[in-house]
């Protein structure tokens, strides 16, 4: 029996068309390596109809009333509730999470779906007193204009929705690049935005390389905001490259997050979180656990008790629902996660388990790599301080909570942090003194909310944050409207 591997298009103007130059690239499901489809590999070209698309519908757009761009939203969450299981099943044959996971991915996009829906009816601007008589002063939330949307892998519904369910209630139109790893998630995403009646133009979606499309979108003079996810080293390139015609960035880009475990901590519940954070997701996630600083007093026992915990980790592919963990992306993804253990051997950490491939019987050689421990090492090791993006986890002994808050804070990245402690001044000081835009105390440092801000500080991002309230700042421009109905020329600031 042969199965025809289907060929997916381009989303641009409501039409779906093939790359203009006819190219396309293959995708594969990373656990068993079957053929998921052919999707196009994109030009300038096809990004310039994209973006022209996206341009002429944001002036039909931006007049439609929030609350009716927000009823489009509402459809949108009923429509990802009803297909949640269908949209986890192909994320997990492409990204390869488990399904408990990818149905988390796209219950993210139903939450941001709802929420944003209710900011359709607030979009709050604000009126203050202003010095002179029969004046007022208001600010009003504007839409900024074609927003490009570049994606990550690891949560191939959630991301694209923290980007483009705010951008659109505001009244901004989209061009969403996907990753290649992930392609078939957003296309059906796409799908449901066009059933839920979004108008034609308003999304556009654009498969292809970083490269090509990437580089199009961030030079195009028509894209007003770019929204980033992924690797810091792609977000300081864009960053670098939008600054020449001066675009607004928004970056969300690597983690080196820490759970801190005090003398005073409850450690049962403390290795369940640390597994969770560490391994799940199979570490690839920015927010994943990737150190642990724990007080001396309780090192010795805590990892007792998390050895055993992490070799009966189960590895497979994700559609299996007894699996606890996925593969890895792809090979270069796994061949940096195992240069990364290399370094940290030479550096003089020590193995604890793992730090190899692992074979799972009917499924693709060399896409699985045990979960990994290392101890005895040192806070300014490469493996503490840069970010592996796999299940990778650093133990970093520490004699006092001092040492911990300034363990904790010194890493290029800022993005989460989690302590474990049942000492109430020692949870008030954590979030005094922990510099990381997202913390938990007594959870892992994973499972943002999305009507909270999500983001993070030093080389995690470039100041601003997804999600919330604070997610609308990224696809607004703020308008000040002053009304002087005085029927007289009255001048501020100027004394009379
Ligand atoms: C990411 O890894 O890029 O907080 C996002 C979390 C998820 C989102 C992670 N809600 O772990």
């Amino acid at each position: 029996m042969t199965t025809t591997v289907q060929t997916f298009q381009n989303f641009i103007g409501g039409k779906w068309q093939a790359a203009r130059e006819g190219r396309t690239f293959a995708n594969y499901n990373p656990a068993t390596g079957e053929t998921l489809g052919h999707f196009p590999l994109s030009s300038t070209a096809d990004v310039d109809a994209a973006v022209a698309s996206a341009r002429q519908a944001f002036e039909h757009w931006r007049l439609v009333p929030a609350p009716k761009r927000g009823e489009i939203l509402f459809r949108v969450g009923e429509l990802l509730s009803r297909h949640k299981e269908e949209l986890a099943r192909i994320m997990t044959r492409e990204m390869g999470k488990v399904l408990k996971e990818t149905r988390g991915d796209v219950q993210e996009g139903i939450d941001m779906a709802y929420y944003m829906a209710g900011e359709g009816r607030r979009l709050f601007g604000y009126t203050v007193p202003v010095e002179l008589p029969n004046k007022s002063g208001m600010a009003l939330r504007d839409p900024v204009g074609v927003v490009a949307c570049i994606t990550p892998w690891n949560f191939p519904i959630a991301i694209p929705t923290w980007k483009m369910f705010p951008a659109l209630v505001a009244g901004n139109t989209i061009v969403l690049k996907p990753a290649s790893d992930t392609p078939q998630s957003a296309l059906r995403l796409v799908e449901i935005l066009q059933e839920a009646g979004l108008p034609e133009g308003v999304v556009n979606l654009v498969c292809g390389s970083g490269q090509e499309v990437g580089e199009a979108l961030i030079h195009h003079p028509d894209v007003a905001v770019i929204s980033f996810t992924g690797s810091t080293e792609s977000g300081r390139h864009v960053a670098v490259e939008a600054a020449q015609s001066l675009k607004r960035v928004s970056l969300e880009m690597g983690g080196k997050n820490a759970v801190i475990v005090l003398d005073d901590a409850d450690l049962e519940l403390a290795v369940e979180g640390i597994l969770w954070s560490a391994y799940g997701t199979t570490g690839q996630r920015c927010t994943a656990c990737s150190r642990l600083i724990v007080q001396r007093g309780v090192h010795d026992h805590l990892l007792e008790k998390l050895l055993p915990r992490i070799e009966q980790l189960r590895l497979g592919d994700g559609l299996d629902e007894q699996v606890d963990v996925g593969p890895v992306i792809n090979a270069s993804q796994l061949e940096k996660i195992h240069a990364y253990v290399e370094i940290g051997q030479g550096e003089g950490a020590t193995l604890v388990t793992g730090g190899a491939c692992a074979e799972v019987e009917g499924l693709t050689s060399g896409s699985f790599y045990r979960p990994t421990l290392f101890k005895d090492v040192r806070p300014e090791m490469r493996i503490a301080q840069e970010e592996i993006f796999g299940p990778v986890l650093s133990v970093i002994a520490v004699d006092t909570f001092d040492e911990a808050i300034a363990v904790n804070n010194q890493t290029p990245f800022g993005l989460s942090s989690a302590i474990y402690t049942q000492n109430i001044n020692n949870a008030q000081r954590a979030m005094r003194d922990l510099t990381t835009g997202i913390l938990y105390i007594n959870s892992g440092t994973t499972g943002a909310e999305i009507q909270l801000p999500f983001g993070g500080t030093r080389g995690t991002g470039n100041g601003h944050r997804e999600a919330g309230i604070a997610g609308l700042d990224v696809f607004t421009e703020w308008k000040v409207v002053y009304t002087d109905y005085s029927g007289k020329l009255q001048k501020a600031q100027i004394d009379s």
